[in-house]
């Protein structure tokens, strides 16, 4: 009989984990977001995650990557909670230590998270008192049953009754989960915040002519649709800061510290600008990489008042959930007119992207430069402070490198004999790409078709028309130029520290 009790210990710790997480993000939801659990232990998971486990992540799950990890931390829990479960005896209570652990491992979560207060840590208390409370009713009940079972008098056997009242507790404790999770999206949400806010109007960018599209060949559209724009940050659940409560602070080794609120931005000239942002952590042939028309103010007008040091060289931008990134000054005062963006495809910058404010900055790979949810401006030194990145071990520098991609054909296609375009996208933001080359096999270099150059910090499509005459497997191998004149490399490395080089190489057959 000791097996099944076993099993049934084990579901009563799961079911006393439920309704522990189950009550902390139903009160949750009634105080700060820093108070909400789950999202502070999943945060610290990230934060104490090494680097490379990090970086693999964010390759295998791309914009999934939060979804692995919630569905992680919650395995794991459930996990630990069965184990400790079958321990819990009057005796050695092993399973109410666990939760007592647990507990002050989410309380100094919650504690760590940017802007929370001592009372946030309630929620945290509040669902391990009653975690404790359903674990030890159940296992006391257990253990009575185990007593009473020689008597061999139960009409009714007593490990099914105790099974069914597990599921019904560890139910509860789901529900009020998916309850709290609702409610707090409900009263925190910034939608409506979101949707009630008119972008302003910028001096029109130049209209996108029809040919930056290559013909003959189906590319990513010119500008990425929001909805499409590749996604990636820390964020475990996406900070909602309304535009009444947003601040940009400008200080450190500046004459005079500087604090916007969000309408005093409107004195302002707005400007808008077609930017392509790529991830460092996008491999080659990778698709951590997307282009907008982005409207906001140009970050040197907001430093202009607050007299820079001449010694400063580094921005260390800050968001709301504690990220920060390190930027050149001269990035985000030269003539490349970084940003602070409001506004994304003629919409306020969508909530994961960033509302109501993030840096745009033409040139750098986002980890160095793209914060979103900003509210502080640092003015440092490279040899004083460090970002978020950084300190994990990439480089502290971070300028996009000249790349091309083949999004036409896919590895391992199939091509018809006979004419055929294939074709990709190229990027060297900051100095616009002046060519793309094309090679089959290991035949001579041939160069590609352009779209039409927009921007220098927008990438460009390209298309390659070909004869498919050889049956059997074939690769095409792409290059580009930019305007420096700089080929893109064959050295093939890693994203880890500064950007994935090589050229992009795709198998296709003919048949
Ligand atoms: N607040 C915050 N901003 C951030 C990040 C983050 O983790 N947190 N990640 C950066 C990285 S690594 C990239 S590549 C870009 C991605 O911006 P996107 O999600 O709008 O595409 O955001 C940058 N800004
Ligand atoms: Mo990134």
């Amino acid at each position: 009989m000791a097996q099944s009790t076993t099993g049934l210990r084990m579901s009563a710790g799961v079911a006393a984990a439920a309704v522990a997480l189950g009550v902390v993000q139903l009160t949750a939801a009634f105080f700060s977001p820093a108070a909400d659990a789950r999202t502070a232990v999943g945060t610290a998971v990230i934060n104490m995650t090494p680097g490379p486990v990090k970086e693999w992540a964010i390759q295998t799950f791309g914009t999934a990557d939060k979804l692995f990890l919630s569905v992680s931390v919650i395995a794991v829990i459930g996990v630990l909670a069965a184990v400790a479960a079958i321990w819990e005896r009057s005796r050695i209570p092993a399973g109410t230590l666990a939760f007592v652990a647990a507990a002050v491992a989410g309380c100094a979560a919650v504690l760590a998270v940017p802007g929370a207060r001592g009372v946030d840590i309630i929620p945290t208390l509040l669902g391990a008192v009653c975690g404790i409370a359903v674990l030890r009713f159940l296992t006391g009940r257990i253990t009575a049953s185990e007593a009473t079972e020689t008597t061999e008098d139960a009409d009714v056997d007593p490990g099914r009754r105790l099974s069914l009242l597990t599921l019904g507790i560890g139910g509860l404790g789901l529900l009020s989960g998916v309850a709290g999770a609702v409610t707090s999206r409900r009263l925190h949400s910034v939608s409506g915040d979101r949707e009630s806010f008119a972008v302003p109007s910028a001096p029109p960018p130049s209209p996108i002519p029809a040919d930056v599209t290559p013909q003959g060949v189906q590319l990513p559209s010119f500008i990425t649709p929001n909805k499409e724009f590749y996604r990636i940050d820390t964020a475990l659940s996406v900070p909602q800061l309304a535009r009444a409560d947003f601040r940009l602070r400008i200080h450190g080794m500046v004459d005079r510290e500087v604090n916007y609120t969000f309408d005093d931005l409107a004195k302002f000239a707005p400007i808008t600008k077609t930017v392509t942002l790529t991830c460092v952590s996008n491999p080659v042939g990778g698709n951590l990489i997307s282009n907008a028309t982005w409207t906001g103010y140009r970050v040197a007008d907001l430093l202009r008042d607050s007299g820079i040091h001449p010694d400063a060289d580094m921005v260390l931008s800050t968001s709301i959930d504690g990220f920060t990134a390190g930027t050149p000054v001269e990035a985000l005062t030269d003539a490349r007119e970084s940003m602070l963006a409001i506004g994304m495809n003629g919409v306020p910058l969508p909530v994961e992207h960033g509302y109501p404010a993030r840096l745009v900055v033409p040139g750098l790979y986002g980890y160095v430069s793209a914060t979103k949810w900003v509210v502080d401006l640092e003015l440092t030194r490279f040899d004083r402070a460090q970002a978020y990145w950084t300190k994990l071990g990439w480089s502290e520098r971070g300028p996009i490198k000249t790349e091309s991609r083949i999004d036409v054909p896919r590895d391992g296609q199939k091509v018809a004999k006979g004419p055929v375009t294939f074709g990709g996208v190229a990027w060297a933001q900051n100095r616009g790409v002046k060519g793309v080359e094309v090679r089959i096999d290991d035949g001579p270099w041939q160069p590609a078709q352009l779209g039409a150059a927009y921007s220098k910090d927008a990438w460009r499509l390209w298309s390659f028309p070909w004869t498919a005459t050889q049956g059997g497997f074939h690769t095409v191998t792409a290059r580009a130029t930019d305007n420096t004149g700089a080929v893109q490399t064959e050295d093939q490395a890693p994203p880890a520290p500064d950007g994935a080089t090589g050229w992009p190489t795709v198998s296709f057959e003919v048949a």
